[in-house]
């Protein structure tokens, strides 16, 4: 059985390990990417989907440009990690594949409403506003998607506020309507991810594998490696988005714990915050759950298992 997912992304080097590790795995049945603005604005990240699309040698998918700006707040991007480009380190190639004409919020609700109930699995690992902007046009998706498996938030700490995540803070009225929906939600946030390191050994592995996509891998982890231990004092960077996909391949690879959960909007030091209700067992009826740690062996299994299955694509 296979898992068929829409990636809703702003890469973003681990959103490019995200999108290699869904189409690399036999698990998951890549069906659509979307773009939202994140770590660059909405056109850099879009050409970077189709440019690791290329690289990845991902065909017959639907991509599709989605959101410009947050719902409410102003724009900030995330280049003191990210680069100039979204994606500093590699050389790109151009994208070989046109961009779907739907705006990524319509491809989403067609994806949904056109499949059996049940069947597609959210993974946004960007901004919610195109989530938040698909369930507020057509609410009929809350009921239909098997479950939202997201990238964002933290039970403790943060990593652009003292108390808040990125993908969070950027937009937190999106990630309100998106917590708050009837569907069931994992909330993989920095307490999950921040455990998954690309140490030395798994470096050396990916380079093993000596193909077009590990090698860019690579290359991209060099960035990402330097900008973090700068910006962060990180010694390893933690490559936080693909942790959203190996769930989804493999919930054993993620502890999680059931809670209710909810965004901080109006705190004058705490905007953004996700907070989760760990006090007790969650409520009967309980719809959400947050990780809280993963195993670090097993998952970077999946990502070089991927890798290996991509092999080298036609260029
Ligand atoms: C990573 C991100 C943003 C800022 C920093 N400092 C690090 C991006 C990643 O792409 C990931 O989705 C999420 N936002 C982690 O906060
Ligand atoms: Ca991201």
């Amino acid at each position: 059985m296979t898992t068929r997912i829409i990636l809703d992304c702003d890469p973003g080097h681990d959103d490019a390990v995200a999108m290699l590790l869904a189409h690399g795995s036999a698990e998951i049945d890549l069906v659509a990417v979307t773009t939202v603005y994140g770590n660059q604005t909405i056109d850099k990240v879009t050409r970077n989907a189709l440019s690791v699309a290329r690289i990845a040698g991902i065909t017959g998918v639907p991509f599709a440009r989605g959101a410009h700006r947050p719902l409410v707040r102003t724009l900030e991007t995330a280049e003191s990690i990210h680069g100039e480009s979204g994606l500093d380190g590699p050389t790109l190639p151009e994208p070989s594949i046109p961009l779907d004409p739907r705006h990524a919020v319509d491809l989403i609700i067609d994806v949904i409403m056109e499949n059996e109930p049940g069947t597609i699995t959210l993974v946004p690992t960007g901004a919610l506003t195109n989530i938040a902007m698909a369930v507020r046009k057509e609410p009929r998706i809350a009921g239909r998607v098997r479950e939202v498996v997201l990238m964002g938030g933290a039970v403790h700490g943060g990593n652009w506020s003292a108390t808040s995540e990125f993908n969070i803070v950027i937009d937190p009225e999106a990630a309100h309507i998106v917590f708050h929906e009837s569907w069931p939600l994992t909330m993989v946030g920095l307490d999950a991810t921040h455990q998954a390191l690309a140490t030395p050994p798994v470096l050396a592995a990916i380079e093993a594998i000596d193909t077009g996509p590990s090698r860019f891998v690579g290359e991209l982890m060099d960035f990402f490696a330097n900008a973090y231990k700068d910006a962060q004092g990180f010694d390893y960077p933690p490559v936080h988005d693909p942790v959203a996909v190996a769930y989804v391949i493999d919930p054993s690879i993620v502890t999680v714990r059931k809670a209710p959960l909810t965004v901080e909007l109006t705190g004058t030091a705490t905007l953004g915050m996700t907070v989760a209700d760990l006090r007790s067992e969650a409520p009967e009826g309980c719809t959400t759950q947050v990780a809280l740690g993963i195993d670090h062996g097993r998952f970077w299994a999946l990502v070089t298992d991927a890798l290996e299955r991509i092999g080298e694509p036609e260029a």
